[in-house]
């Protein structure tokens, strides 16, 4: 039994810059070098609090248990991301992939993986890097990988929802409450941030955004300027050259060097600055399931860099909060329900997965419309012709930043697509798989085609079918934004508590039911915001 705060390895966790962003974005937070000593589990621990994945559940958690006087242990299976390389930097560039890029591949699987009839990936070194693309039968689900989860390797769209959509998807969700208290407490605390309109207009670094929007005002869709968590502030800096440059150096799904709100930035340089958080990193969840004398065991398994299995560790905890992803969740619990480990739960664990209507294309612009060889990584328009009732779409303009001009416009477009997925155990192999079939993105591909077809016909371009493949329009066998597995009120109560298991909790993406109809990781946080709250009210 741990008797003192339960501790992390991580000594060097958020210190510097990171600190002082979530010190200056949460008000009255001590800064993260002020936390106490840290070390990893240890097997016959015992923790009060329990966080499974460190993304944007899990950093939601993380702050309102700690600042609730609770102490916390995140378990995290990526690293953390404190260590410079031999090149001196934490993360590596999209041009110059190296092990740091993907968890434990010796390729690269780059979402845009061809180009002129080939594949562009690149050899790595099999390491602990912070992009997963994670292969089911029929789809690849990219996540990051490393404290911050999603967070280090997103596009940093932040997006809250049309609130009608919203109330369609969560209609047991109180939209007053959400529009008026939880999202603007998310979009606070998440450090969001508005482009400056005149400097997007004229910098050579957002010219592909501009070329996007003209084509898409020419045949009549409307466009939208995206908030973000990139500080844009930052970003005018990089482009004036007076700092060094991320977003405007080929840095995004690989990591940030600068520049990004990332979550270890923000919530858990907030939590870490309570003195109550500790993290274990590179150690992954494996079984869950009631102890003997109240509360839960949970095992785990630690690694290093290279993936050797360094311990494994059982400890106990009187709570356990799921914010693995609705991936990591879904995996984790489905296993556990078919090896009876925690038997009580319902048959909706594992079901309501979708893919938020993912699909993604490039279109081939005429020499005379250059989208610019200089491209900010980071979105700030979207198509919206959410509107239309026979297809929904949101489209992300989305950068091309090859560091040379290609006169590509690329898409990644959010659509409604009905069809939903489960997580299945598959007693021969003890993994679970995700019943996902491919024809299942074929009505996200009719409802992006009606957008990008009427584009292409006014503007007498066509589709690029080199990107995804060999002669291959459409991006659609990967997926970005994951969601569901267990769906709020279905596979949970009404605020993530499982049903059977008193004490388990459900905090992430996993709760939304496959579409929110934006990127997702607003409604991700605000609705844990939104749960958390209930929960340390009434049962803690
Ligand atoms: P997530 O952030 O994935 O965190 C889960 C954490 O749990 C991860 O750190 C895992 O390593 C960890 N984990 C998993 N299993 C275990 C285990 N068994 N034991 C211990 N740890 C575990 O979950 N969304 C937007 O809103 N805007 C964007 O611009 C955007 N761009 C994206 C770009 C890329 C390339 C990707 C991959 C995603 C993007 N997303 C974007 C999606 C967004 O990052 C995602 O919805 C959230 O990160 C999901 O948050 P969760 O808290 O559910």
């Amino acid at each position: 039994m741990v008797s003192s705060r339960p501790a992390v390895s991580r000594r060097s966790f958020l210190a510097g810059a990171g600190a002082a962003a979530g010190a200056l974005l949460l008000p009255g937070a001590r800064t993260a070098a002020a936390a106490s000593p840290r070390r990893a589990l240890a097997t016959g621990d015992h923790v009060p609090a329990l966080v499974i994945g460190s993304g944007y559940g899990g950093a939601v958690a993380a702050l309102r248990l700690t600042r609730a006087g609770i102490d916390t242990h995140v378990v995290e299976m990526g690293q953390s991301w404190t260590t410079p390389g031999s090149d001196g930097l934490i993360f590596n560039s999209m041009l110059k992939p190296d092990g740091r890029s993907f968890w434990f591949r010796t390729k690269t699987d780059q979402p845009v993986g061809y180009f002129s009839g080939g594949s562009v990936n690149k050899s790595i070194a099999s390491y602990a890097g912070v992009l997963d693309s994670e292969a089911f039968a029929a789809t690849r689900v990219y996540q990051g990988r490393g404290v911050g989860g999603g967070s280090l390797v997103n596009g940093g769209m932040a997006v809250t929802p049309k609130r009608s959509y919203f109330e369609e998807v969560l209609p047991s969700v109180n939209s007053d409450e959400m529009y008026g208290t939880y999202f603007p407490r998310a979009n606070a605390a998440l450090g969001v941030n508005a482009i400056d309109p005149a400097w997007f207009e004229s910098t050579e670094w957002y010219k592909f955004a501009r070329v996007g929007r003209q084509t898409a005002n020419d045949s009549g869709f409307a466009t939208t300027f995206v908030p973000n968590v990139y500080d844009f502030a930052y970003m005018k800096q990089e482009a004036a050259g007076q700092v060094r440059k991320s977003a405007l150096a080929q840095e995004v799904i690989y990591g940030n060097n600068a520049g990004k709100r990332s979550l270890d930035k923000t919530y858990l340089a907030a939590a870490a600055a309570t003195g109550r958080l500790s993290i274990s990193p590179l150690h992954t969840v494996t079984a869950v399931a009631p102890a003997a004398g109240g509360g839960y065991t949970v095992e785990m398994t630690q690694i290093d860099t290279a993936g050797a299995v360094v311990a494994r560790k059982t400890v106990t905890a009187d709570r356990v909060f799921f914010a693995a992803g609705s991936v990591g969740t879904s995996k984790l619990l489905v296993a556990m329900k078919a090896t009876g480990r925690l038997p009580d739960l319902g048959d909706e664990v594992g079901a309501g997965w979708g893919n938020n209507g993912n699909v993604m294309v490039g279109r081939a612009n005429h020499m005379w419309d250059p989208t610019g060889g200089n491209q900010s990584c980071i979105p700030a328009l979207g198509i919206d012709d959410w509107a239309d009732a026979a297809g929904p779409v949101f489209a992300e303009i989305a950068p091309f930043p090859a560091g040379t001009e290609l006169w590509i416009s690329l898409y990644l477009a959010i659509t409604k697509n009905p069809n939903r997925a489960r997580f299945v155990f598959d007693a021969g192999t003890g993994k679970v798989g995700l019943n996902w079939q491919a024809g299942w993105t074929q009505p996200s591909i009719d409802a992006a085609k009606r957008v990008f077809d009427a584009i292409n016909k006014k503007e007498g371009t066509i589709y690029r079918t080199d990107l995804f493949g060999v002669y291959k329009t459409w991006g659609d066998d990967f997926v970005y934004h994951p969601l569901g597995g267990c769906v709020l009120g279905r596979a949970t109560d009404g605020y993530g508590r499982l049903p059977g298991h008193p004490g388990l909790y459900v905090v992430d993406g996993s709760l939304v039911p496959g579409s929110i109809g934006v990127n997702p990781f607003v409604t991700i946080t605000a609705l844990a915001e939104r749960n958390m709250a209930k929960i340390i009210a009434t049962d803690l």
